[in-house]
């Protein structure tokens, strides 16, 4: 049996904006209040899809969260008509008001962890919502996301969703962005590296002194029970604290890792030694796992961050090389695109750099890896998933259609305020929903009138 590796990618929804939430999130502070401009957004990230799955990488696509989250808002006492419910809100409380607007879900790495059916005791894909509370915004997401993930991977035989881990700091789980999986080949028996930012239960362990730690041990430790992992095939690690406080919100702003590879940077890890210790200790392998190390002198954390050079998507080709799609701010940056030049000349396994404008995104904090959801699924799992969330030809050119259709080409935090706008994104996100033939998934198509 075949087995693969899809990217499905995160649909940019409607409301697409920057309202600087993400304390701890450089570019996202740094560009609160802009224009944004939706349109272009979902348009970029149709165009990575596209382009990578023309060059053969299985490719699919997860459609966003319904925005605004009109029920939150009705929660936090924001009564009346919907037109006085938003202008009250937005006067009372800003920055609530913009989390119900928030288009984050984008960002699928933080969707779910998910282990594939090679690692798991029973033999099944297991799926864990990530329960993203540290951010108000992001903590909205995730019973919507388990309801999409359920209708794009509805079959009981061969996938388990598990409802996301308790909500509170002690459990803080941001999904995939701190999950990376090595292996041989994807079909053989894995490792899941597991990394966190803080332990909940020993304060006194080393933490972040300035922005938050968003993921806990104690989070990835039971996402790792509830997919019914092997001890020996988990490994975890500590990210070093300091670079939290650099910008490094997740691990995968520093480090990104597929197969026998793992691409980061020296500073990533609170103890690197042992890291690479108890990854070679699980990787019992015979063929070599390639630790590939940026030093600090040769690309900074701080031009990382500024980069996303490690925000990049590995993908392994069949001849055993492996590709990097970095996003094109790597390319703006002498450092970075000189280092990058080095690296697919060294003889290394990364061979080739691929470039895409994900801009819109990465203003926000998100590049090519956060966009993306990994999912390893066998030839017959594969034919479990709805067709119409797997990148091709015809769902592009539907999907282009759509997104010029419904889309605004600019958002400012005034316009959010404008009854229209709900209008229009739901029913964008209502005629998306037939389009990838999934039913109902959103609130406002299950609500009764
Ligand atoms: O959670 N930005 C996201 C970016 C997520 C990136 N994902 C990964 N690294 N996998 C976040 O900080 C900004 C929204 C705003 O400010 O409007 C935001 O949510």
């Amino acid at each position: 049996m075949k087995f693969f590796e899809y990217n499905f990618d995160g649909l940019v929804g409607p409301t697409h904006n920057y309202a600087g939430l993400s304390y701890g999130n450089v570019a996202s502070k740094s560009n609160a209040q802009s224009l944004s401009n939706p349109k272009q957004a979902v348009l970029q990230g149709l165009e990575k899809m596209k382009a990578l799955s023309d060059r053969g990488y299985p490719q699919g696509l997860l459609p966003p969260n319904a925005r605004p989250d009109l029920q939150t808002l009705r929660r936090l006492g924001f009564s009346g008509d919907l037109s006085t419910a938003l202008e009250k809100a937005s006067q009372q409380a800003p920055q609530a008001f913009a989390s119900c607007f928030s288009a984050s879900s984008m960002w699928t790495a933080n969707a779910a962890t998910v282990s594939p059916s090679a690692d798991t005791v029973d033999h099944k894909v297991h799926f864990t919502p990530a329960n993203l509370c540290n951010k108000f915004h992001r903590f909205i997401e995730p019973e919507q996301t388990g309801r999409i993930l359920k209708s794009v991977f509805s079959s009981e035989k061969h996938f388990v969703h598990h409802p996301h881990i308790p909500s509170h700091e002690w459990f803080g789980d941001e999904g995939a962005a701190n999950h990376t999986r090595f292996c041989t080949d994807y079909g053989t028996q894995g490792i899941e590296f597991f990394v966190f930012g803080r332990y909940a239960d020993s304060p006194n362990r080393p933490a972040p002194k300035k922005y938050p730690a968003r993921q806990t041990l104690e989070a990835s430790q039971a996402v790792a029970r509830l997919h019914q992992l092997s001890d020996p095939f988990v490994v975890y690690a500590q990210q070093n604290p300091d670079v939290i406080d650099t910008g490094v919100f997740h691990n995968d702003v520093i480090a990104v890792g597929n197969k026998n590879v793992l691409f980061y940077h020296e500073k990533a890890f609170e103890n690197l030694q042992e890291t690479q210790s108890n990854i070679k200790r699980a990787w019992s392998d015979t063929q070599p796992f390639h630790f590939v190390e940026v030093s600090e002198s040769e690309v900074s954390v701080l031009e990382s961050v500024k980069t996303y050079l490690f925000n990049s998507q590995l993908l392994a080709n069949s001849d055993g090389t492996m590709t990097l799609v970095v996003p094109g701010e790597c390319e703006e940056s002498p450092a970075v695109w000189t280092y990058l030049q080095s690296l697919t000349q060294s003889g290394g396994p990364i061979s080739e750099v691929l470039v895409y404008d994900v801009k819109q995104s990465m203003r926000n904090g998100g590049g090519p890896a956060c966009l993306r959801l990994r999912v390893v699924l066998s030839e017959e799992e594969v034919r479990q998933v709805a067709p119409q969330c797997l990148m091709g030809e015809e769902i592009y050119s539907v999907l282009v259609g759509w997104a010029n259709k419904h889309y605004r080409d600019r958002l400012s935090f005034d316009d959010l305020r404008d009854p229209q706008l709900v209008q229009e994104s739901f029913t964008a996100l209502d005629e998306l929903t037939q389009i990838l033939k999934l039913g109902s998934i959103y609130d406002f198509q299950l609500e009764s009138p």
